[in-house]
């Protein structure tokens, strides 16, 4: 979709040519000026990946897909004040594009770098940034990669599935992302904020983050974690739950799944087929690893499409106007906004004034408006 619309830019400023086919490559940015929010409107501040292209930083970073066999270029360019780095974790990729500074390369700031590799192995792989591994991963540089096979199966000859659902953990402690001044080992990590996909509590409840099932058709659940904790899943007998793939490899014998623990790191490929009608959870508990305690739960909705009708027409962003703008633009519903401008840096955050914003004296250009339960906005100033 990202590569849809750097398209479609291109076409508009240069003409025909550049699209007969061949898209330009989309860019990965870092920054060090994100907010997510909490279930209840809370902002917290991350460093993350987004792409360019939307001039904003999300947690997780974006879905990055290849199709088997692809040689990939991955573009990325680190206009935030630190270094960053991509470490393309289980991918088989060479010493001089894995990411890992002292054996690769710093992207420091200002600097753009592209890392090569050939999607050699389908599956579900992780990527984030290596530089002061601890804090960065803290602060929210992480994301999940796939690598597909055109005719929809897992693996050659493994199974077919309709959809994939990527399933991304993580944690992150409050206190750390306010104050983000020191790095901590490991095991003296303690969340407190427990994430699936970046989200918590009934932020899960959004249409977009219910996986929706047809009868019949099987959907790939790509299993990842880059939380502290350790990943205790649940799986109801009716989502037949079958494990084909761990770590972007095959299993040699596939086995139904009921529970599931899944550690720092580690990926899993997990096939539902749940039951027609079916509308239920998977349960997810994050256990902290060296004191062995259950530190929070969330829960993954599972439903039957033919339950979910009519539901999308409350998820659309709501439209600002006038759009584009000179003085003031103006949203129904939110009572406070983050702005953001095209890279990527805070520029207001606040409450609105009776639904407006004030733009005068901004700067000409785009922007991007981010509401607390998450939808965005994009609306243009101009003088
Ligand atoms: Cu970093």
């Amino acid at each position: 979709m990202n590569q849809f619309r750097v398209c479609l830019m291109i076409c508009a400023i240069g003409g025909a040519s550049l699209c007969s086919g061949q898209m330009a490559p989309p860019q990965l940015f870092s920054g060090m000026e994100g907010y997510t929010f909490l279930p209840d409107g809370t902002a917290i501040p991350i460093w993350g990946y987004g792409w360019v292209a939307d001039g904003y930083i999300t947690l997780p970073g974006p879905l990055l897909e290849y199709t088997q066999d692809e040689f990939v270029q991955l573009n990325f360019t680190n206009p935030s004040p630190e270094s960053h780095t991509i470490h393309l974790h289980g991918l088989d990729v060479d010493q001089a594009n894995d990411g890992v500074p002292a054996t690769s390369f710093f992207v420091v700031t200002g600097q753009e770098a592209t890392y090569e590799f050939t999607a050699d192995y389908p599956g579900t792989f992780l990527y984030h940034c290596h530089v002061t591994t601890t804090l960065h991963l803290t602060m929210g540089m992480y994301g999940m990669i796939l690598v597909n096979r055109p005719d929809m199966t897992l693996f050659e000859g493994g199974p077919s599935y309709a959809k994939n659902a990527p399933i991304l953990f993580s944690d992150l402690a409050i206190e750390t992302n306010v104050d983000a001044v020191q790095s901590f080992p490991f095991h003296d990590i303690r969340p407190d904020v427990f994430m699936v996909n970046g989200v918590s509590g009934n932020q899960l409840e959004q249409p977009d983050h219910i996986i929706d099932f047809e009868p019949g058709e099987p959907i790939a659940l790509r299993l990842g974690s880059m939380a502290y904790s350790l990943m205790r899943l649940d799986f109801p007998s009716e989502l037949n739950a079958t494990c084909y793939m761990s770590d972007g490899r095959p299993l040699p014998e596939p086995f139904d799944v009921e529970e599931m623990d899944i550690f720092p790191g580690e990926r899993f490929t997990v096939m539902i087929e749940p039951v027609e009608g079916w509308d239920g959870y998977i349960g997810c508990e994050f256990w902290n690893i060296p004191d062995q305690e259950l530190d929070g739960e969330q829960s993954i909705h599972v439903r039957d499409k033919s339950l979910s009708v009519g539901e999308w027409s409350e998820l659309i962003a709501p439209l600002g106007y006038p759009n584009p703008t000179r003085s003031s633009i103006s949203w129904n519903g939110p009572a406070s906004v983050s702005v953001f401008d095209v890279s990527g840096v805070l520029v207001f955050q606040g409450p609105l004034d009776q639904g407006q914003l004030h733009v005068n004296g901004w700067s000409t250009g785009m922007y991007t408006a981010i509401f607390p339960d998450g939808n965005r906005s994009r609306f243009s100033v101009i003088h």
